[in-house]
């Protein structure tokens, strides 16, 4: 039986409108909502400290190592597989100190130059994402000719600089990087073609979970499009992408990505199956 698809909660340790209640507030928040996410099926929490919506700004180091590393540590000592969404390598290496086993990074490598070296010395799980750019400039790299053969080809230059740099193969977790400079278009023909990405012969993360695209989507068809409404488009992307096989999905609400993963795991064991058990006039 092939694996099942492994459901990622997103916990974000970055301040909302109870931000004024101070950085334990916050703290407090995030891992209570890691233990939700937990309770509720998740397999890996993926913590982070700086949003990388279209347009944010970066936070300092101190920022994100302040905002992160209690909450990898609580939600480690709680048992959980924890990932660290992080473009820095001193966020990463202090969370994996903390007990981080996956360092989640959306700039796959490019965003700091002490990135890669680190996952060469180490022995954890680093997830690339495809990246043209800074969140505050990324709108003007969503330029292709080919998306899929231009993020496929821009992938495959980061598996082989980090790869000659020493890492083995199987620690890394290839992911298209939705939304991160990529249209509507390009992020669904993306998902049209997963099988152009795991043919780069590495495990496959999709973070579809409540993006613009779902949004516009929704807008589209009239229903409600902000990003709490998009958590039943995000369980359907699941399952189509767990029923392609993909070895995880990145999701901020884990109870419908968990049952969809389930109806994928279903529909994909059946198929292994004979169509007929040889049972005649059964209806
Ligand atoms: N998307 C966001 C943040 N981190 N990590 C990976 N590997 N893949 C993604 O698609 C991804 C990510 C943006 O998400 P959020 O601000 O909605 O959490």
């Amino acid at each position: 039986m092939t694996p099942r698809t492994l459901v990622m909660g997103v916990v974000n340790v970055t301040p909302d409108s109870f931000s004024d209640g101070g950085q334990w507030f916050e703290q407090d928040v995030a891992i209570a909502h890691g233990r939700h996410l937990l309770a509720q099926g998740a397999d890996i929490l993926d913590i982070g400290g700086e949003s990388t919506r279209p347009g944010a700004e970066r936070v300092s180091l101190a920022e994100e190592l302040q905002r992160v590393v209690p909450v990898v540590e609580a939600l480690a000592a709680a048992g959980a597989v924890i990932s660290v969404d992080t473009m820095r390598a001193e966020v990463a290496s202090a969370s994996l100190g903390a007990g981080a086993t996956f360092i989640n990074d959306v700039s796959g490598g490019l965003a700091d130059p002490q990135m890669v070296p680190l996952v060469a010395a180490g022995d954890f799980t680093y997830v690339v994402s495809h990246w043209r750019g800074h969140s505050d400039v990324m709108a003007e790299h969503a330029t292709y000719g080919d998306v899929v053969g231009e993020v496929v080809g821009e992938l495959r230059g980061r598996l082989a600089a980090i790869l000659a740099a020493g890492v083995d193969p199987e620690r890394v977790i290839i992911d298209p990087g939705l939304g991160f400079a990529k249209d509507g278009a390009d992020n669904w023909r993306l998902l049209a073609h997963l099988d152009a990405l795991t043919a780069l012969g590495h495990r496959v993360l999709i973070g579809a979970s409540r993006k613009r695209f779902l949004g516009q989507l929704l807008d589209d068809a009239g229903a409600e499009s902000l990003p709490v409404f998009r958590d039943r488009a995000t369980a359907a992307v699941t399952a189509l992408v767990a029923a392609h096989g993909v070895w995880g999905v990145r999701v901020h609400e884990v109870a419908g990505s968990v049952d969809a993963v389930r109806v994928a795991q279903a529909l994909r064991s059946a198929e292994n199956e004979p169509s007929s058990e040889g049972r005649e006039g059964t209806p």
